[in-house]
């Protein structure tokens, strides 16, 4: 009956449809005017009708009500079309947004363009009671502007795409080795030197090619304000990404101090124009931590997230094995080795968060060496970190690399345009299962939820990024919303069915999914760019 993705809880077909006309009105409770807001521009601008405001549910009838339900539990929706009209109640305001999500898709694929294709057309909404609510909390997507950088209109076009999926975390991932993309006002040349690389190593590490073309751009702060606030419209929280103490080149180019300077000329440095793990890290000096809490304190203004991602992935420790004043620290502070001094530097940002109000986040290296009690993981290699972490008590992201790294090909066929890392078809996807079976209910409990990455080392524009993305996500976020059986038992052939409507509607979003039948040939590359063996991703 209904085609839609991700799948509702429950949907029950009634017999008739209610029509959109001119006369049709909008009315939405005060509690969900911003919802209200939302959904009249998207309609309107697709459908071309007035979709005047209603006063009070009553003139909505053979139109649109929203409003809330106080018996329906956080992000939980009813959607009830019938002879008077579309009712949308929601337990909060995101319920509402994400059953809009849901109208939406009932409206069929040219509900989701921006002008109408022929202004005499019925819009129609069959009869139906649908009941609905996530499994997870955190249904998210990373996305890295620093290897490629995405202007703000294509972040904000991400923040739409996760929306029409039902996704409500972005983390974004903004400083890397490659590139700092966001304006820190105290620290300019963060930006004005970080921001930037002269040229760019084309597809794997290992590949012989570079592109011989400068590569940067960074959001200012009203960038960010505008995006914060267009997500928060959109019902997403965006959690900010300031990667420490690796994948730090970037900033280590800006300002040399920043680095090991006893080891190497940190000064000879430049934004880094390779892919890879990095050698050149932070140093563990004062200096390092007073001139990263100038950065969060701008970073706290500017994102209003409970959680706060400080990375702590990939930080080899070579520069503070050999470095005197690194292991001065190690001695003063009765440390082990250098595990526990990453540990001392990344628990360092966990206490100063902690007295701000916010809660750290980081990836499962930051378990190495001891982890801060309130600290959050993202656990991506594999599921072991996040077991260890749900076991130890500490709430957990999943994102395994193996399963839900979207820069990973997608087909074994050799003529997949991206050959690295894993693969991991669209049905390897719809059959990823978040919550371990290892862990016990209470342990499961920390399992906040789950979320895809989008690394772009190998995505150098936003097709390839759309083609890496879908219709992969599409999946994923049945996998994160849905309640699905377990995953041998998933109906995929049933997926695949839906589906059909979604590449329907994915078009009329000017998404350049991979198609079903494999690349087309605009959108290979040629083989040495990557891998062609299956195997860990050789991007790193
Ligand atoms: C590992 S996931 C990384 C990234 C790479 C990615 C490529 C993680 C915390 N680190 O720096 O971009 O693999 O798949």
């Amino acid at each position: 009956m209904t085609e839609l993705i991700p799948a509702p809880r429950s949907a029950v077909a009634g017999s008739g449809e209610v029509r959109l006309t001119r006369h049709s009105r909008l009315y939405a409770d005060p509690a969900t005017e911003g919802v209200g807001h939302w959904l009249s521009a998207a309609l309107r601008q697709a459908t071309g009708l007035p979709l005047r405001e209603g006063r009070e549910l009553d003139e909505a009838e053979g139109g649109i009500g929203l409003q809330l339900d106080p018996g329906l539990g956080p992000e939980e929706y009813r959607l009830v079309s019938d002879h008077f009209g579309v009712l949308i109640e929601g337990g909060d305001a995101a319920g509402v947004f994400w059953g809009a999500q849901t109208l939406r898709q009932l409206l069929g694929p040219d509900a989701y363009r921006r002008a109408p294709l022929d202004r005499d057309r019925v819009w129609s909404v069959p009869y139906l009671r649908i009941e609905d609510a996530p499994r997870f909390r955190w249904r998210g997507l990373m996305l890295d502007v620093a290897r490629h950088f995405t202007p703000k209109e294509g972040v904000l076009r991400h923040l739409d795409l996760m929306a029409a999926h039902k996704l409500n975390v972005f983390h974004f991932h903004l400083t890397d080795d490659q590139g700092w993309r966001i304006e820190i006002e105290r620290h300019p040349r963060l930006t004005e030197i970080g921001s930037w690389r002269a040229r760019t190593k084309t597809g794997h590490r290992a590949s012989p090619l570079w592109e011989d073309k400068p590569h940067g751009g960074y959001y200012t702060q009203d960038d960010i304000r505008e995006i914060v606030a267009y997500a928060a419209e959109r019902h997403i929280t965006v959690v900010p990404e300031i990667d420490v103490p690796g994948h730090s080149q970037a900033a280590i180019a800006a300002y040399p101090e920043l680095g090991n300077t006893d080891v190497i000329d940190t000064t000879a440095l430049s934004v880094w124009d390779t892919w890879g793990i990095n050698p050149n890290v932070l140093a563990p000096t004062d200096n390092t931590l007073r001139f990263y809490e100038g950065v969060f304190e701008e970073v706290l203004r500017l994102f209003p997230s409970e959680f706060v991602h400080i990375g702590g992935d990939e930080c080899p420790k070579d520069q503070w094995r050999h470095s005197e004043t690194a292991q001065a620290r190690i001695r003063e502070l009765g440390l082990a080795d250098e595990d526990e001094l990453q540990s001392w530097f990344i628990g360092h940002f966990d206490t100063w968060l902690a007295a701000r109000g916010r809660r750290l986040i980081g990836w499962d290296e930051i378990l190495e060496g001891g982890l801060a009690k309130g600290a959050a993981v993202s656990s991506w290699r594999g599921y072991a970190g996040g077991i260890a972490a749900a076991r130890a008590g500490h709430d957990v992201v999943m994102c395994p690399e193996q399963q839900v790294y979207l820069d990973h090909r997608q087909d074994p066929g050799p003529e997949e345009p991206v050959p690295i890392g894993w693969v991991r078809t669209l049905e390897d996807v719809y059959r990823f299962e978040p919550v371990p079976p290892e862990l016990t209910p209470e342990e499961a409990r920390h399992v906040l939820g789950t979320q895809a990455n989008l690394w772009t080392e190998v995505m150098e524009d936003p097709a390839r990024v759309d083609y890496q993305a879908f219709p992969r996500l599409a999946a994923f976020a049945e996998v994160a919303w849905s309640a699905l059986p377990a995953p041998a038992e998933r109906d995929f052939a049933e997926f695949q069915r839906r589906m059909t409507a979604h590449y329907r509607r994915l078009d009329a979003l000017g998404v350049a999914y991979r198609p079903p039948a494999g690349p087309l040939p605009w959108q290979r590359r040629p083989g040495v760019l990557g891998r062609p063996k299956d195997g860990p991703p050789p991007s790193r």
